[in-house]
């Protein structure tokens, strides 16, 4: 018989999600990592409690170029949400808000970038997609604009893609990385697919295989497949192809590599 007296209720009572909920605040977090100079403490500010970043942006760009706002202002803005995210402060809905201040930002960097006649250099080339049959893709948006954020060319093909579409997308923009979404037990199998048209085609890229319906053993069952547990792996597991390392390294360094395994 169990003896309800032998049961510690306090962890039976105590939901896993507000365990890990942290005495430190946004604002401790943000004092700890802001930059001190202005106007890059502001816009970090601003997207660090959720606010639009448009008005402090525009006068940034009257006094400094496109590229310093973004180095400065917004990606350590967009590093702070990370860490309070990563810290169980911040959950989903905060960075889905911080994501979209963070994308107008962006594209008001990369609009005045083009009228001087500059480009973003980009880092690199990700098309990305959530698996055929799959409507989720608030994660795979997520991981969109912290790729964007880096400096990544994204080429969203956005949810519910065809294998051949997906196949016919990478023969077309021959990307660094390619990168899948499934949140469900019917759709993930989609994944496999890819890996194996790919094969066919004799394209060989890393394939970052995401989304709640999957894990690491199953997307390191196919080939090219790498697992990411979070939107914020994305730009590490592409910093570390860019350095030249192959899916299978990066699947035998994860470890080390992948920051949601550290
Ligand atoms: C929101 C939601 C919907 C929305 C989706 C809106 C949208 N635009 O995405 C709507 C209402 C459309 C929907 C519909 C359905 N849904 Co739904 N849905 C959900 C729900 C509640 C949340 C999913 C979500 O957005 N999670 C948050 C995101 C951020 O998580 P994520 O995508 O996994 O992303 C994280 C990581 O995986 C990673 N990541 C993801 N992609 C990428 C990419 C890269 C490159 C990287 C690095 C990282 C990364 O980063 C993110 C976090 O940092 C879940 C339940 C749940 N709690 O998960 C059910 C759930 C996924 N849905 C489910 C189902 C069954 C359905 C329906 C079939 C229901 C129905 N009978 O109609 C339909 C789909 C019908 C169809 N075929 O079209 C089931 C799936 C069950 C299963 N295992 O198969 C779930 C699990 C609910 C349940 N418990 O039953 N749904």
């Amino acid at each position: 018989m169990v003896k309800v007296s032998a049961a510690n209720l306090e962890n039976i009572f105590i939901r896993y999600d507000i365990k890990v909920e942290q005495e430190a605040t946004p604002e401790d977090v943000f004092n700890e990592m802001a930059p001190e100079e202005e106007p890059w403490r502001t816009i970090t500010q601003k997207l660090v409690f959720l606010e639009d970043v448009t008005d402090e942006v525009e006068k940034a760009l009257n006094k400094h170029e496109p590229e310093d706002v973004i180095n400065k202002g917004l990606i350590p803005g967009m590093d702070i949400n990370g860490e309070l995210y990563a810290r169980g402060i911040y959950y989903l809905p905060q960075l889905i808000l911080a994501g979209d201040a963070m994308g107008k930002g962006i594209e008001l960097c990369e609009d005045a970038m083009a009228s001087k006649g500059r480009t973003r250099e980009a880092k690199g080339k990700v098309v990305m997609h959530a698996a055929e049959g799959d409507p989720h893709d608030i994660g795979k948006d997520i991981a969109a604009a912290m790729l964007k954020a880096q400096g990544y060319q994204i080429i969203d093909m956005g949810r519910d893609v065809p294998v051949e579409d997906v196949v016919d997308a990478v023969k077309k923009e021959n990307p660094d990385v390619v990168t899948g979404t499934a949140l469900m037990t019917t759709t993930q199998t989609a994944f496999p697919r890819v890996a194996k048209r790919l094969q066919e085609e004799g394209i060989d890229v890393p394939f970052i295989g995401a989304g709640g319906a999957v894990n690491q053993s199953f997307v390191h069952r196919f080939p090219m497949g790498i697992y990411a547990d979070e939107a914020a792996d994305g730009p590490s597991i592409c910093e570390a192809v860019k350095e030249g390392k192959t899916w299978e390294e990066i699947r035998e360094e994860y470890d080390e590599i992948v920051p949601s395994a550290a």
